[in-house]
């Protein structure tokens, strides 16, 4: 089985990363004898189970923490997963980035490229047959967001041919980084440029996920309170964000992207058939995240009509474009658990006319099934889309950061650090400039295309 490698970067990345390999050996415990082959995500030891405590202490997860503070990690590492993660493919340090993209990207990332190129290779090396690069990481602090996209790049350079997909946390307007903005729109410069697609979601589109849904599921678990997970605690006030509850819907979104490298099914995708579906164009690879359910609990049964509704209404997806106002260069449904194919076509035929598609690809869905369900859902779905509606929440970036860089406000803790210079911050918002023009163009190509098609007709 191809084999992916996991890089989670900064405090952001590395919580995410957590939870998902959690999940991820959750699922492998239960599902033993259906998986194709656990090697795709873990190194399994070849010593006998009964020298271990648990057969998880057996596993290895195909993954490297990177932090430039030690607290994350070490807290990872006293965690009751610890023996998943491999001590010899740790990169921190111990002052962090300070939220400074140039820290993160410009110091750090020279000091430690050797470093982290020779390990990659190394974990390169421990694969049969290298699939993906994953990385996790937020946009608003220093290192996930400067570190980080060092990172995309060093692997870029490193395995030209191997994907790479980022899972990365855009700021929020009001962010309680301060500089997240700048941080933000220089690390999406290097996003455009190195990534092969990028799965934003962003921070307060999770928290009113997390308010919204919670309701729906303490009601679920009232019903069933012995079975469900409760609901974690620091979730009062009007900036309490509920960080597990968040985690565990982006984390839950990479355990259904990546299931079909891990078990079998009707209509498997493949990673790569992703990139080349879903990314016409190299620069326009942001694949919007919707899912359902939102949370996972036992019991929860849903229609499949309802599933699919949800996973076309803003409110399920996890960084906010309204799908209506733009159109679809790409979309991909990805099933997982009891389907049925004839709900899902008929489902995709409903859903397909409320939809603008680019005039090449008009009946644009790529559809996914994998067999084996989550281990708290009989059935869910992911709905990965491409769509132009995402210049609005790009438009808003754009804005955030020119309100403090007109001011030139926080400039000079940035240009102090070593070849960082102005002329990083104009390219990168040439970059996004550039990026949300190519988007709205896409706009008028289907505009043009219909009025062409009604000139014929008449
Ligand atoms: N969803 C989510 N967001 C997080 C988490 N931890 C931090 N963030 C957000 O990430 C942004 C800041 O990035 P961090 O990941 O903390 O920063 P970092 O990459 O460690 O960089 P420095 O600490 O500046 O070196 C803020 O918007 C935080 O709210 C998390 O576990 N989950
Ligand atoms: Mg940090």
């Amino acid at each position: 089985m191809p084999e992916s490698i996991f890089v989670q970067v900064g405090q952001c990345g590395n919580q995410i990363g957590y939870h998902f390999w959690e999940l991820a050996v959750q699922e492998y415990l239960l599902h033993q004898k259906l998986v194709n082959d656990p090697s795709c995500f873990f190194k399994v030891c070849e010593t006998p189970k009964k020298s271990y405590s648990s057969i998880s202490d057996c596993l290895k997860a195909r993954a490297i923490l990177v932090d430039m503070e030690e607290s994350v990690v070490s807290r990872i590492l006293r965690g009751p997963f610890r023996n998943l993660f491999d001590k010899a493919k740790l990169v921190t340090d111990v002052s962090g980035c300070g939220n400074n993209w140039a820290v993160g990207n410009k110091f750090y990332g020279t000091k430690y490229k050797r470093e982290l190129i020779d390990l990659f290779r190394k974990e390169a090396e421990e694969c049969n047959n290298l699939q993906c690069f994953f990385v996790i990481h937020s946009l608003g602090g220093g290192t996930g967001s400067g570190l980080g996209t060092a990172i995309v790049e060093y692997l870029c350079d490193e395995f030209p041919k191997i994907p790479k997909f980022v899972f990365a946390a855009f700021p929020s307007y009001q962010d309680d980084v301060i500089t997240s903005p700048y941080n933000a729109l220089l690390a999406n410069s290097q996003l455009i440029k190195y990534a092969d697609c990028v799965f934003p979601f962003d921070n307060k589109t999770l928290t009113e996920m997390c308010f919204k849904f919670s309701k729906i599921r303490n009601s679920q678990s009232h019903l069933n309170a012995a079975k469900s997970r409760p609901f974690s605690a620091n979730t009062s006030g009007k900036d309490a964000r509920p960080f597990e509850d968040m985690n565990d819907i982006v984390s839950n979104a990479i355990l259904n992207l990546t299931c079909y490298s891990r078990f079998p099914g009707g209509l498997n995708i493949d990673i790569n058939e992703i990139v080349m579906n879903m990314a016409p164009y190299p620069r326009l690879h942001y694949l919007i995240p919707s899912v359902s359910p939102v949370f996972y609990f036992e019991d929860l049964c849903q229609k499949p009509d309802e599933m699919f509704s949800e996973a076309f209404s803003m409110s399920h997806q996890l960084f906010q474009c309204p799908l209506r106002e733009g159109v679809l260069l790409g979309c991909a449904i990805l099933c997982r658990g009891r389907i049925s194919m004839s709900d899902t076509l008929s489902n995709v035929e409903r859903l397909k006319n409320t939809q603008k598609f680019v005039p090449w690809n008009e009946d644009g869905f790529k559809i996914g099934f994998c067999d084996v369900p989550h281990i708290n859902s009989h059935h869910s779905l992911l709905m990965l889309s491409n769509t132009s509606s995402i210049s609005k929440p790009l438009n808003l970036l754009k804005e955030n950061f020119m309100k403090m860089y007109r001011k030139k406000a926080h400039l000079h803790h940035f240009l102090e650090v070593e070849s960082m210079e102005n002329d990083n911050f104009k390219s990168s918002l040439a970059d996004l400039k550039d990026l949300i023009e190519e988007y709205k163009s896409m706009e008028n190509v289907s505009q043009k295309t219909e009025l062409q098609r009604l000139n014929v007709l008449l």
